[in-house]
């Protein structure tokens, strides 16, 4: 039954390609798959990092804790989705098993499972505790969409290091991604091997990064259940870590890696900032970032919650900058996200929402350069859809789109969006504007770099007749669907 609504669910998403147009531009290579476009629309996720290290006070469990230790007084998984939905997060990544083993779920394959723990809350059809069935229900109940984090480095397992752990693993993403239902994105992060519990062997166990774990193997697993799922990882195959975990794209970030050069837990993670911009493979960055210091809940750490202030500027700088921002939320010992936490969440999309509210260049006199015909205009840059673009002629990499308002009209953000099904092509741009009669270049505080998906500038508010956005550097015709100016409040 699962299977057939993900066949019927199928055409949804590739339903841009009935957008594509006769004498539309070709395509330019590497291209997002419809799955990653539709991801990367999400902009804003939640990441939940909640388990036994939250009532040992551990970042890393060394795999040995005793699961009566998981002991929330006041659980709500409702409340964190809640949070989360007025948080503007459009869906929510849950640890499902950190590097301490801990599964969250009744896992039939060991006993560190949450079944032995204090936990006495909803029990799963199965009779059974079960997080990741608490998460479900909720994410359907307020539309929001789930993924997991599943450590493939696993403290407490005795076989770890040898074949026998691999399979264990292989067996669990199995289970995982058969029966939570769809799943928007896969995490397996790059922490690996160590020291550990390792059932009662208490030693250190290295593992080679690159082959251990066949991913192969745990890919063509999580693509078969979950054909829609992205796979994150250093790199990839579906979105990269963003190599820093500041919440912080690089400038340019191409959505672009070589093949087989980038491996999860690979040395030299600063490249992931920025992509490969003659990369062969399109893996755009997801910044993954704590509202807290910690991943996991402390509470000495309740004077140290990002303010929404900080968060408005890590949207900035991640989704600004062509990436995703994947917000983490540490819940607390009470099985909640702390007030504290929640009302900056809260209060960082209000901001955002308020920064964002009118298109000034909605209603603006749009020209451009050059034209590629009647479907690819520049008015299609102001009718707010994302499946329509402007587009220059075969041969012409370069343009400039100049919006005249009616009145002089304050100004301090633009935002500009490549078209991506066909490519990231803008290698570089600059915008400027008429102030005073005179063309002056806009000041971001950094460099332009490039767009893709989605790139937003913020400078200190200018009074403009006209906006002009030139583009210098292609690698190939323009496909821009989108450009808008705002007024953020002061
Ligand atoms: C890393 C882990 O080592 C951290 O504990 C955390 O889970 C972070 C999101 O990923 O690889």
């Amino acid at each position: 039954m699962k299977r057939i609504l993900f066949l019927f669910s199928y055409p949804l998403i590739f339903s841009f390609s009935s957008a594509a147009q006769k004498n539309a531009p070709e395509p330019i290579g590497p291209l997002p798959s419809p799955q990653q476009v539709e991801w990367q629309k999400m902009e804003t996720y939640a990441f939940v990092h909640y388990g036994l290290n939250t009532f040992t006070d551990r970042e890393w469990g060394y795999g040995d804790a005793d699961p009566k230790a998981f002991n929330p007084s006041r659980m709500d998984v409702e409340q964190w989705v809640r949070t989360f939905k007025q948080a503007g997060m459009k869906g929510v990544i849950i640890v499902a098993k950190h590097h301490d083993g801990f599964a969250m779920w009744p896992s039939p394959l060991t006993d560190y499972n949450i079944t032995h723990s204090s936990y006495d809350g909803p029990k799963n059809r199965d009779g059974k505790v079960d997080m990741l069935a608490e998460v479900r229900k909720a994410c359907d109940k307020y539309g929001l969409k789930m993924g997991i984090y599943l450590s493939p480095w696993d403290r407490n397992h005795a076989e770890y290091g040898r074949q026998a752990y691999v399979d264990y693993y292989h067996q669990q993403l199995e289970q995982l991604t058969t029966e939570y239902g769809p799943l928007f994105e896969v995490w397996l992060d790059g922490a690996n091997g160590g020291d550990g519990y390792y059932g009662g062997a208490r030693e250190t166990r290295k593992i080679d990064r690159r082959g251990y774990y066949d991913f192969p193997k745990i890919h063509s697993i999580i693509l078969r259940n979950q054909p829609q799922a992205i796979i994150f990882s250093d790199g990839g195959p579906g979105c990269r870590w963003v190599g820093n975990e500041r919440g912080e794209a690089g400038i340019p970030n191409w959505s672009f890696l070589k093949k087989d050069e980038v491996y999860p837990g690979m040395p030299n993670s600063e490249v992931l900032g920025s992509g490969f911009p003659d990369g062969d493979i399109w893996v755009a960055a997801e910044c993954d970032v704590s509202i807290r210091p910690g991943w996991f809940y402390h509470p000495e750490e309740d004077s140290k919650v990002k303010t929404p202030e900080q968060l408005v500027d890590i949207y900035y700088k991640s989704v600004g900058r062509n990436a995703t921002f994947l917000l983490n939320f540490p819940v607390d010992r009470e099985g909640r996200v702390n007030a504290i936490d929640s009302t900056n969440a809260v209060r960082f999309r209000q901001i955002i929402d308020a920064e964002f509210k009118t298109n000034l260049l909605r209603k603006a006199k749009v020209t451009a350069s050059s034209e590629r015909g009647k479907s690819f205009r520049a008015k299609k840059l102001n009718d707010g859809k994302w499946d329509t673009y402007w587009s220059t002629p075969d041969g012409t990499t370069t343009g400039s789109v100049t919006f005249t308002f009616r009145k002089p009209t304050r100004v301090n953000r633009l935002l500009l969006q490549e078209y991506i099904p066909l490519g990231q092509r803008v290698k570089s741009f600059a915008a400027e504007a008429l102030v005073d009669g005179k063309w002056t270049q806009i000041d971001p505080g950094e460099p332009f770099g490039n767009i893709g998906y989605k790139r937003i500038l913020r400078f200190a508010t200018i009074q403009t007749t006209s906006i002009r956005v030139n583009f210098l550097e292609s690698r190939g015709p323009l496909c821009i669907s989108g450009i808008e100016a705002y007024c953020a409040p002061e």
